[in-house]
């Protein structure tokens, strides 16, 4: 089933601090997803050092994380100090959480947005329905209470080839990954208009 994605809107990205916040839990399909974004965020311009990337273990723990990162750039913003070491996934700046929050020297400034990524693949219990709904409803509520935006990474798909056709891992199919980081710019840079 073929289906449309956004038209695409290029922005200048070359100021911004994006934060991604990605499971572990079916890392193979997480893996593209994350270069996928990553990708669009450094042809926007963003800076490698400006791309923080987190893991946490399942997707239930995403909305926590984005809302404990966001606040711990926040902190950081006054006291701030360049960093990062390599990432669990894709080698880019990455710090780990408790560390930030405690204050070390990784951020470097509020994040503009951060794009939360997971692959929940429905199984023969109601997990898959409890986490779903969870995480969806935990993000949009991070999103809404700190202003920032927070790019809904998140498949919620039946199986392993609904997964695959959505990171780009079948030929010919399509890395949405790269539509979240085409996201994470356009809303950063048109939440800095609407401010
Ligand atoms: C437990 C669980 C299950 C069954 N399935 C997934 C999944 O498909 N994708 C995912 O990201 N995480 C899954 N998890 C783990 C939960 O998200 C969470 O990490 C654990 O329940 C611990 O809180």
């Amino acid at each position: 089933m073929h289906t449309k994605g956004p038209a695409p809107q290029y922005h200048d990205g070359s100021n911004l601090r994006i934060g991604i916040v990605h499971a572990r839990w079916n890392d193979t399909i997480i893996e593209p997803l994350v270069q996928g974004a990553k990708d669009k965020l450094l042809e926007a311009g963003v800076k490698e050092s400006n791309i923080v990337i987190q893991t946490v273990p399942g997707a239930w723990e995403l909305p926590i994380a984005v809302q404990r990162l966001y606040a711990a750039s926040q902190v950081q913003s006054s006291s701030a100090g360049a960093g990062g070491s390599a990432g669990d996934l894709l080698g880019s700046s990455t710090a780990d959480l408790a560390s930030l929050s405690a204050g070390s020297s990784v951020s470097t400034g509020p994040f503009d947005a951060i794009i939360a990524i997971g692959v929940l693949i429905k199984g023969e219990t109601m997990h898959f329905e409890y986490i779903a709904e969870s995480v969806s409803h935990g993000l949009m509520r991070v999103s809404l209470d700190t202003g920032v935006p927070v790019i809904f990474g998140v498949l919620t798909v039946l199986n392993d080839e609904q997964a695959k056709a959505r990171a780009g891992i079948i030929p010919g199919s399509h890395n949405h990954g790269e539509d979240w980081g085409l996201a994470a710019v356009e809303m950063s840079v048109k939440r800095k208009d609407w401010a």
